[in-house]
């Protein structure tokens, strides 16, 4: 299939390209180096430097890869997606291209417009650009988890039937967001469903939780083709903070009483559903939601286990309960469903000690260059 990947260059971004290109698709990423130019301006950066699209899919294509193609262009701008869709003719479009960090958005006002302005004008302009170019392509969009946020009821895979007064109808599910981010998420939905019903379109949306993860099938041991990743407050994630903080000896942050619970996935199983989600496409007309992780965990079990294996590997690891900077719930239920990828044939990679090993052994190699300032800098919600 051609395959065109918005956010190209992202943490998942790349690793979905050379994944879906090692598979024999026809692929082109499409970045506008936010997050890089996010980074620099929050100045936080990544653990290790890793080369901009060309060098990257140069790299890819010398060690055998097949060819990835690349532009590098702004998608909140009309005449960039047009010209893109209108040059390729995607049959299926991954869109990642959105401003993906919860405490970014929660910065203050500007990163706040930031964030609403790029994640909504990049998805109604693939909306858009789908209908006018290919309106028979698949559009598979990554959403999140935190759409839901922690209901005090069981959550569905996107829709929930609701009985009132003795009628039925199937409703999306209630959602509502921890942060600005999600929210936008939502709101991408929003904008997805209305014009799904308007204009027939054929959409996956995938209700991811957070991932983690340094290691694909496809970055073999070129330490070149890793993905983009960040350990710092702002853009990392908590498990990969976590190998990170256990390594420069910080000890691990858990943000208030540590109760918080997500469903959590390697950045590998990202790589199959996505690949999953474009090879059965959605039906013309259907909003497809799946939730995307593999197993749950509180921030708590992360802690101790990140701890366990650190403690293995001869590393002085503590957990510290530090003055939690958003505003959550810290103790809740938690018990979403999660058997539609399954269904299409996941095969998760479950999170276990030699994972865990293999993260901290890698970062080691990385330990005089961690810049502890990064880790807590307390962005807070209220
Ligand atoms: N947390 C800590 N200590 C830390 C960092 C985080 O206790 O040092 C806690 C947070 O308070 C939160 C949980 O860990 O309760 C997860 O935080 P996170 O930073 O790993 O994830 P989050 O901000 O929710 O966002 C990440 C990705 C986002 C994705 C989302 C999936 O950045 O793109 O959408 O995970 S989900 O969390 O399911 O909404």
């Amino acid at each position: 299939m051609r395959i065109l990947i918005l956010g190209g260059d992202g943490y998942l971004g790349w690793p979905t390209a050379m994944h879906l290109a090692a598979q024999g698709h026809e692929v082109i990423a499409v970045d506008s180096y936010l997050r890089r130019q996010l980074c620099r301006e929050v100045k936080v950066a990544p653990l290790y430097e890793v080369p901009e699209l060309d060098k990257r899919c140069a790299i890819w294509h010398s060690l055998g890869g097949g060819k990835i193609a690349y532009q590098i262009g702004d998608l909140t701008e009309w005449e960039v997606i047009a010209g893109v869709f209108r040059d390729f003719g995607p049959q299926a479009v991954v869109h990642y291209a959105e401003q993906p960090a919860a405490p970014y958005s929660m910065l203050n006002r500007q990163a706040a417009t930031l964030t609403l302005r790029n994640n909504l004008l990049v998805t109604a302009n693939v909306i858009f650009a789908v209908k006018e170019f290919s309106p028979q392509a698949h559009l598979v969009k990554l959403g999140t988890m935190g759409e839901y946020g922690t209901p005090n009821i069981d959550i569905e895979e996107g829709w929930l039937e609701v009985e009132h007064k003795g009628r039925h109808q199937k409703f999306l599910y209630p959602r509502q967001a921890g942060s600005l981010y999600h929210t936008t998420k939502i709101m991408d939905t929003d904008l997805l469903w209305f014009y799904v019903r308007m204009w027939n379109l054929r959409v996956t949306d995938l209700m991811q939780g957070p991932v983690y993860g340094i290691f694909t099938a496809e970055t073999g041991n070129d330490e070149r083709l890793l993905p983009f990743f960040n350990y710092d407050e702002i853009f990392g994630t908590v498990l990969n903070r976590f190998v990170v903080q256990a390594v420069a000896g910080y000890p691990l942050t858990v943000f208030g009483k540590g109760g918080q619970t997500r469903g959590f996935l390697n950045i590998k199983d990202t790589l199959n559903c996505i690949r999953l989600a474009v090879e059965n496409p959605a039906d013309k007309g259907e909003l497809r939601i799946f939730n995307q992780f593999t197993e749950t965990f509180s921030v708590n079990e992360l802690a101790d286990k990140v701890k366990a294996v650190g403690t293995d590997f001869g590393l002085n690891v503590e957990i510290q309960h530090v003055e939690n900077p958003r505003i959550e719930a810290e103790e809740h239920y938690y018990n979403p469903n999660h058997t539609g990828l399954m269904e299409l044939g996941l095969k998760p990679h479950y999170l276990d000690d030699k994972t865990l090993a293999k993260m901290l052994q890698f970062a080691m190699n990385y330990r005089d260059s961690i810049a502890r300032d990064q880790i807590y800098r307390q962005v807070k919600w209220a």
